[in-house]
């Protein structure tokens, strides 16, 4: 497959920011590394979940609006996805919207290259490509990509993994990846109760617990650490001031973890914070929006307000 590997984070680098996250006062490990291939499942397994209303609210937001959500596009676009990853998302967009070109960037490229043979056999009329990318730094895409018509899908409130700094550093990135004609169809978790939130997060089948484990040993193949698994507990909080939810690791007895050339003690009950998902009022990501650089936005949400979708236009 004509998989785009330029990846502007290379192996090394990955390394040096696991183990520097690892070596901080209180240690952290970014949640772009929840998505091996065990992780991409445990993420689709999440989505499925009675407690976590994200996936299902944007997705019937979606399907309420795909009329005016497709109108307010328009036909023959390039869709961009960002974090594509089983692009199960777009394939009910492509219906309404009937894109000429689908670039499906995400950082897990196994699991990436599959969804994408997959959606080529079901629309083989759309010129579907992979791109590898870590949204952290510039999303390279393909040389002959006209500049025109772009409309870059960010769905899944994925934005919410960044504080407001990057989130809009992000927002700047993807403005400039379109022209006056372009948009931005991104989604958006809005702030709610607590108990809602920490429910979305710590589901009663253990599965967000074993996704946010599951990044140990992902961990332990990067940088071949010797994290165990069963010295851990997952831990999901909502951090009112912050307006985020916290996902973090907590060790449940004292442990040492080594890696080549380095290590590192946890007391008992020492955390390791591994997710931040910051929840917005639909005010406050709007006034992000402009300051990333789009002037026009629409909003559509569900009859809780849950959830919000807008498109935002240069
Ligand atoms: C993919 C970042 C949107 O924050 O809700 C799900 C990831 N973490 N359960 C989110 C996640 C725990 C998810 N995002």
């Amino acid at each position: 497959m004509d998989i785009n590997t330029i990846m502007p984070n290379t192996e090394s680098l990955q390394r040096i920011e696991i183990i520097e996250g690892l070596s901080q006062p209180s240690a952290q490990i970014s949640p772009k590394y929840f998505y091996d291939t065990k992780g991409c499942e445990l993420f689709e397994a999440i989505t499925l979940l009675p407690e976590y209303y994200l996936t299902r609210t944007e997705q019937s937001i979606m399907a309420s609006y795909s009329e005016q959500i497709a109108q307010a596009v328009g036909k023959d676009q390039t869709i961009i996805e960002l974090g594509a990853g089983s692009c199960e998302k777009v394939r009910r967009l492509f219906h309404s919207i009937k894109p000429a070109k689908f670039i499906a960037v995400d950082i897990a490229s196994d699991f990436l290259v599959e969804s994408v043979r997959n959606l080529r056999q079901e629309f083989p009329e759309i010129d579907i490509r992979p791109v590898v990318a870590d949204l952290t730094s510039d999303v390279i895409l393909p040389e002959d990509l006209p500049m025109g018509k772009r409309l870059v899908f960010y769905p899944g409130s994925s934005i919410g993994n960044f504080d407001r700094q990057d989130a809009l550093a992000l927002l700047t990135r993807i403005r400039r990846l379109i022209d006056v004609d372009g948009a931005l169809l991104i989604g958006v978790d809005l702030r709610k109760n607590s108990a809602i939130l920490e429910a979305a997060y710590d589901d009663a089948a253990g599965v967000t617990a074993a996704f946010n484990l599951n990044v140990l040993n992902h961990i332990n193949r990067l940088i071949a650490s010797d994290f165990k698994l069963t010295q851990w507990r997952h831990l999901a909080i909502f951090n009112t001031d912050e307006s985020r939810i916290e996902m973090h690791l907590e060790a449940i007895e004292d442990t040492q973890v080594s890696w080549p050339d380095g290590k590192r003690y946890f007391k008992t009950g020492e955390k390791i914070h591994t997710e931040n998902s910051y929840k917005y009022t639909p005010e406050v990501f709007m006034d992000l929006l402009t300051q990333g650089g789009f002037k026009h936005s629409q909003m559509w949400t569900d009859e809780n307000g849950l959830f919000a979708v807008m498109l935002a236009r240069p």
